[in-house]
């Protein structure tokens, strides 16, 4: 018995060496569609109480990636949303364990955020990133959990032996510092080690099979997804979310989005100060450069907006979409790749970060010691950026007490205490959140931190938006433990942004005295950064040295039953007096050509009486003798779906559709597809079609 068991043992510890060094990895790649509700919910980002959304430009996706070693694996998902919150996250892990036991777990799931700003909010449970969308909105939250979770349940599916290739390239012409002028607070003998005041590399880990069939991509490039500004109202994934189904659309053979094999994903890194509108600002009244440091115009920051490089948004995103894409695609046929080999690590803490204390290193080299501050919002956070101005009174670079409305109004909410205010000195608070317990927690005070490593590939996954130089000093400390633990000089660290809790924003030390916008956004104080440099620090040590660490406090959580919710649900659809839901009002031209816009109108039941997930509220269709092709959806660049309110209930939607090249001439037709409600009553579906049209 003892001799057979021993037997079995050696035989298996023989067949698993072997298979490991023949299989390197097990990868499983994923896709599916988290689109929040299509109209009637405020987007996520502007923080513009009037930017609420009315139809579908791109569809949202997220997109799964599970990489095993065998011991170990890592889920690692990027999502076309704002951010990430702790509940949703949470939500996730547990929807994910009722199947899979504890496979998926707090240490081992990364959640990352794209940061589009053209996505429904309301997910995000603390009151403050939820009040200027009216609160929660359950709707929203549910469809993100549902997405993101089949996303890594389809990736769990589809995990076969595979091998991970890491590349990495300069991508010029693509992206911007919004905030040069903090930039240049840190000091000359740093920023001389570095060519641009933002990071142009593109990073690239490209899953394949054994037999080199590409599966997957992972892009990380530093933008900040806001091509389409505060005015637009249909749900985008904006410059990186579509350089994503660019990539998919050609490796999935002109597959719909979300519906190829293949998944590539463009996930956020150190992108806080960094902007893709690379005209740069300019005060659009008088066509004159706006204040340098306080992004104003004639005094006030309204004015100052940045844009380009197109003649209008969605050229913008386009041209930034197709040079991250194009990029890719050269990065993906290997010139310089080098393949990754070793083990699958991670590592997960729980940071409580008002009670940190940390010594850390400054841009100059020398050492510096603080704690971290009870969270805080400066003035000028408040007067937003040149990518999406505040509306009220504020500029940027305000270290000095502001108007007298914004002081009446903070110390009806909360009053800081003197103890704030000289923690976050030089930072005057319009927001003491840290104080704010009404109606709940306003901002996270307890954070999740992780680390994860594939053979010499570190992704640090942090809870906000870096900025260049942090994020650099970051990767720099982990690089350092890295290679003093002999991981090898070419050890490289790729930082994932917006990972699984959100903070705003991290700037330098240095930065964060000129209190532009991302330095009044870095909530936990002056010190905020090196809290996280020396948590990282930790994290590396530990997991390189085999170590673990204990999990750290809890954070708080919310019971979504109780948040406050002042969007009102659905309660009653009418169609109008003499026409029935998907009646078609308005028919498209009776013939078109390519390049054209054909647009239908149809009556309609209102969009969030239905997610349509891995659906569609219209397609484009060609006759095919008896039967009709679908050729467009509405997740593709070239449709829009625009929902509008036009009499109390009564509601109707625009249907666009830009003929692409290679469009073959014949007969075409519209339909919409939705639900409308009477009271009390479920939602019932209905089709509606439009008269057939001739493409030339
Ligand atoms: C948004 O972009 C459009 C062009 O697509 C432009 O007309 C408008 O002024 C921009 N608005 C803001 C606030 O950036
Ligand atoms: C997971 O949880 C959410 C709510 O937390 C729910 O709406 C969703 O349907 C659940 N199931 C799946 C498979 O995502």
């Amino acid at each position: 018995m003892w001799k057979n068991s021993f037997k079995l043992l050696s035989i298996t510890l023989l067949l698993s060496s072997i298979i490991a060094s023949i299989s390197g990895y097990q990868i499983g790649v994923g896709i599916a569609d988290c689109t929040g509700p299509a109209a009637g919910v405020n987007f996520m980002g502007y923080a513009q109480l009037a930017q609420k959304g009315a139809g579908i430009h791109l569809r949202q996706f997220a997109r799964a990636f599970i990489i095993g070693d065998g011991t170990k694996r890592v889920a690692f998902v990027s999502v076309d949303v704002g951010m990430i919150g702790y509940g949703l996250r949470e939500a996730v892990i547990e929807n994910l364990s009722k199947v899979y036991g504890d496979t998926y777990n707090i240490q081992n799931v990364i959640i990352s955020g794209t940061h589009t700003h053209g996505t429904p909010g309301g997910f995000m449970q603390h009151f403050m990133f939820d009040v200027t969308v009216l609160g929660f909105v359950k709707q929203t939250y549910d469809g993100y959990v549902e997405g993101i979770t089949r996303a890594i349940t389809k990736a769990h599916e589809n995990i076969v032996n595979g091998k991970v290739i890491l590349n990495n390239g300069i991508l010029l012409d693509s992206n911007i510092n919004r905030s040069p002028a903090s930039y240049l607070q840190n000091p000359e003998s740093e920023r001389s080690q570095y060519d641009y005041n933002v990071d142009k590399d593109m990073y690239q880990l490209k899953f394949v099979d054994n037999s080199d069939n590409i599966l997957g991509l992972i892009n990380w490039f530093p933008v900040h997804p806001v091509s389409m500004n505060n005015t637009n109202h249909l749900i985008t994934s904006d410059n990186v979310g579509y350089a994503a189904l660019l990539m998919e659309k050609h490796l999935n053979n002109n597959a719909f989005p979300g519906e190829g094999k293949i998944v590539s994903a463009f996930a956020s890194t150190n992108l806080g100060d960094v902007s893709p509108n690379t005209k740069g600002p300019i005060c659009i009244d008088t066509g004159l450069p706006c204040d340098e440091v306080a992004s104003s115009c004639g005094g006030t920051v309204t004015n100052c907006i940045a844009s380009g490089p197109g003649e209008d948004m969605f050229e913008s995103t386009e041209i930034i979409a197709t040079n991250m894409y194009t990029k890719a695609l050269e990065l993906m046929s290997g010139a310089n790749a080098r393949e990754v080999t070793g083990s699958v690590n991670v590592i997960h803490q729980f940071v409580d970060m008002p009670s940190q204390t940390a010594q850390y290193t400054l841009g100059d080299g020398s050492t510096i010691t603080g704690k971290g501050c009870n969270s805080a919002m400066g003035y000028s956070f408040a007067a937003g950026t040149t990518d999406g101005p505040g509306e009220f009174d504020f500029v940027q670079g305000m270290t000095g007490e502001g108007t007298s409305l914004w002081n009446m109004v903070r110390s009806i909410l909360a009053k800081p205490s003197q103890e704030d205010i000289d923690c976050h000195a030089p930072k005057p608070i319009l927001l003491a959140t840290g104080q704010m317990k009404d109606p709940y927690e306003w901002q996270p005070k307890i954070v999740s931190t992780q680390l994860a490593m594939i053979g010499n590939v570190a992704i640090a996954a942090v809870p906000g938006e870096f900025t260049t130089m942090a994020g650099r000093r970051l990767k720099n400390v982990i690089k350092n433990v890295m290679t003093t633990n002999g991981a090898g000089a070419e050890s490289t660290v790729i930082l994932a942004g917006l990972s699984n809790h959100y903070t705003d924003y991290i700037t330098t030390y240095e930065e964060y005295q000129l209190q532009r916008y991302e330095g009044a956004s870095t909530v936990y104080g002056p010190h905020t950064h090196g809290i996280y440099l020396s948590q990282y620090q930790k994290l590396a040590t530990a997991l390189l040295n085999g170590g673990s660490l204990d999990s750290g406090p809890t954070p708080h959580s919310f019971d979504t039953s109780k948040l406050l919710s002042l969007v009102a649900p659905v309660l009653l659809d009418t169609p109008d007096l003499d026409n029935d839901f998907g009646t078609c009002k308005t028919q498209p031209a009776k013939t078109a050509s390519i390049g054209d816009t054909v647009s239908a109108v149809f009556v309609a039941g209102h969009p969030r009486n239905d997610l349509k997930h891995g659906s569609t509220f219209l397609t484009v269709e060609r006759q095919d003798g008896d039967y009709w092709t679908v050729v467009a959806n509405d997740a593709m660049w070239e449709t829009k779906f625009k929902w509008e309110r036009t009499y109390l209930a009564t509601q109707e939607v625009t249907i666009e559709w830009t003929i692409p090249e290679g469009t073959s001439p014949g007969t075409y037709r519209i339909r919409h597809f939705g639900k409308s409600k009477s009271l009390f009553a479920a939602p019932v579906e209905y089709i509606g079609v439009s008269n057939t049209f001739q493409v030339a």
